[in-house]
C-alpha cells in the first residue's frame, strides 16, 4: 500500500512556493521595481529574469548585480547584433536614468539565472535580491510564466 508523503516534504527548500501573487511593486529610495517575472526552466538550466525599474528621483542609479538562492550565479546581460544574429553579452551594470523607466525584457536587457538549483515551475515565485548603487538592495519575487513567454502574463486570471 502506498503512503502519502507529508506535503511539506515536497516543498522546495529555497523557493517560496506561494501561488502566483498579484503584480507587485517593490520600492527602495527613489526606485520602484515592477512586474518581476521569469520563465519555466529545468534544474541546472539557465533562466532569464525580467522586470521594470522606475527611477522617480533626480539622480541616476545603476543596477550593479543580482542574486538568488535558486541560482548558482546571476549576471546582467544585454543583446548585441553580431552580423545577422543577436547575441547575449554581460554588462557591468544597467543604468537607470533619473525620471525614466528601464524595462528588462526578452530580446533586450535582462538578468540571467545560471545553474538553477531546482526546476522553475509555472505559478511559483523565485526570490531575487537586486543591488543598486544608490538605492541599495531591493527584494523581488519573479513570477514564473510559461516557457517561451514574451510578456509577464497580462491576462492572468
Ligand atoms: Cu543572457
Amino acid at each position: 500500500m502506498l503512503r502519502r508523503r507529508p506535503l511539506l516534504a515536497l516543498l522546495p527548500a529555497t523557493l517560496a512556493a506561494s501561488a502566483a501573487p498579484a503584480q507587485q511593486e517593490a520600492r527602495a529610495g527613489d526606485l520602484a521595481v515592477q512586474q518581476p517575472w521569469t520563465r519555466a526552466a529545468g534544474q541546472g538550466a539557465t533562466g532569464g529574469g525580467f522586470l521594470s525599474i522606475s527611477n522617480r528621483g533626480a539622480a541616476a542609479d545603476r543596477l550593479l548585480s543580482a542574486s538568488s538562492p535558486a541560482a548558482r550565479a546571476m549576471e546582467l546581460h544585454t543583446m548585441v547584433r553580431d552580423g545577422d544574429v543577436m547575441r547575449m553579452r554581460p554588462v557591468e551594470a544597467i543604468e537607470v536614468p533619473a525620471g525614466q523607466t528601464v524595462t528588462l525584457r526578452p530580446g533586450g536587457l535582462h538578468m540571467m539565472l545560471i545553474g538553477l538549483s531546482q526546476p522553475l515551475r509555472v505559478g511559483e515565485t523565485v526570490p531575487v535580491t537586486l543591488r543598486f548603487e544608490r538605492a541599495g538592495e531591493v527584494r523581488v519575487d519573479l513570477s514564473v510564466q510559461a516557457a517561451g513567454a514574451r510578456e509577464p502574463a497580462p491576462h492572468r486570471h
